[in-house]
């Protein structure tokens, strides 16, 4: 199949080439396509190297799968052309999440609402995959009724430049900030932009998809996103009632059944999820979990995750790997 990776020189773009290369999808031509000012950039893959095209070129090659990553205006406007032509969309921006006609999918939870018809696919938010990766299978055996959600999120899902910001402060040189303030030895309580109602977009986006992902409106979800110094991935402390009760090594056999989820919660051996550990892994890794001894039915628990991999490009390949075995493109 003819691949194309759209943004393929950002910081996304990059891992998704990484994660390509290890996946078993039938690659056999990839087209990198990246903005005017990289186009003839070339790229190492697989032992070949590709030349990096813009977006006109790369409709008129017509892929047969399209990745996106390369911010929510150019999703708006590039994929429906390259739908238009046949290709299938998988889109990493926001830019699609909540338009109904457009499917929103974490694989392991609901790739089948998937179908033939899907030209424009979009791949969720990184802290929100990670968060429902744990929450489905509990949900579906105990009915999660409120989430709280506080985030921990790594600088590298700001991009490039908030990276940049942060070495150039451990250096102690100027540079560009990504951020209105030092990032450095900080917790910046904004992701993302401030929406009317005084949550963030990342906190609200927390809330929108869960339910959209899970297919179930009655859960009520809330959230604090906080962007930390951490490269390696996103954290988050989780707090969830359920209509049901639960007993805790119950829930421990639970996700530790479910697939693309690893538990880590040994206490005596002080094991329990870091993004540090968790950075270049797929898996989603979760610990901590313990009763919240404040209420009935109440769960508490820690999740991480490579925002980068299972929150981005991972996801997104994992989408592509489903529709090929299972003939949908
Ligand atoms: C962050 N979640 O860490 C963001 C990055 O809606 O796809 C990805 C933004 C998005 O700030």
């Amino acid at each position: 199949m003819k691949i194309a990776v759209v943004g393929a020189t950002g910081m996304v773009g990059e891992v998704m080439l990484k994660v390509l290369s290890e996946s078993s999808l039938p690659v056999t031509e990839l087209i990198p396509v990246a903005s005017e000012k990289s186009v003839g950039k070339q790229i190492e893959w697989r032992g070949k190297t590709y030349s990096v095209v813009g977006l006109v070129t790369a409709v008129e090659m017509k892929p047969d799968v399209a990745l996106f990553s390369a911010g929510g205006q150019t999703s708006l406007d590039w994929a429906p052309k390259f739908a238009a032509v046949g290709t299938t969309v998988i889109d990493n921006s926001s830019a699609w999440r909540m338009d109904e006609t457009k499917k929103l999918v974490v694989p392991e939870i609901n790739a089948n609402v998937l179908t033939k018809e899907d030209k424009i696919i979009a791949n969720p938010n990184c802290s929100t995959i990670q968060m429902v990766m744990a929450l489905a299978p509990l949900h579906k055996k105990y009915k999660a009724k409120r989430v709280i959600v506080s985030t921990y999120q790594s600088i590298t899902g700001t991009g490039v430049k908030a990276v940049e910001q942060l070495e150039n402060e451990y250096k102690g040189t100027q540079g560009e900030m990504a951020y209105k303030y030092q990032i450095h030895r900080n917790a910046i309580p904004q992701c993302d932009v401030f929406e009317e109602n005084g949550y963030t977009k990342e906190e609200m986006k927390l809330v929108r998809e869960t339910k959209k992902i899970l297919n179930d409106n009655t859960i009520a979800v809330t959230a604090t996103a906080v962007r930390i110094p951490v490269v390696g991935g996103h954290s988050e402390a989780v707090n969830i009632e359920f209509e049901n009760d639960f007993d805790v090594n119950e829930v421990r056999t639970l996700l530790s059944e479910t697939p693309g989820v690893t538990v880590q919660d040994n206490l005596e051996a002080f094991s329990y999820p870091m993004p540090l550990y968790a950075e270049g892994k797929n898996d989603v890794f979760v610990g901590r979990i313990r009763r919240d001894e404040s209420q009935p039915n109440t769960l508490n628990m820690w999740i991480v995750a490579d925002n980068l991999r299972k929150g981005a490009a991972t996801n997104t390949i994992q989408i592509a790997e489903y529709l090929v075995k299972n003939n949908l493109l």
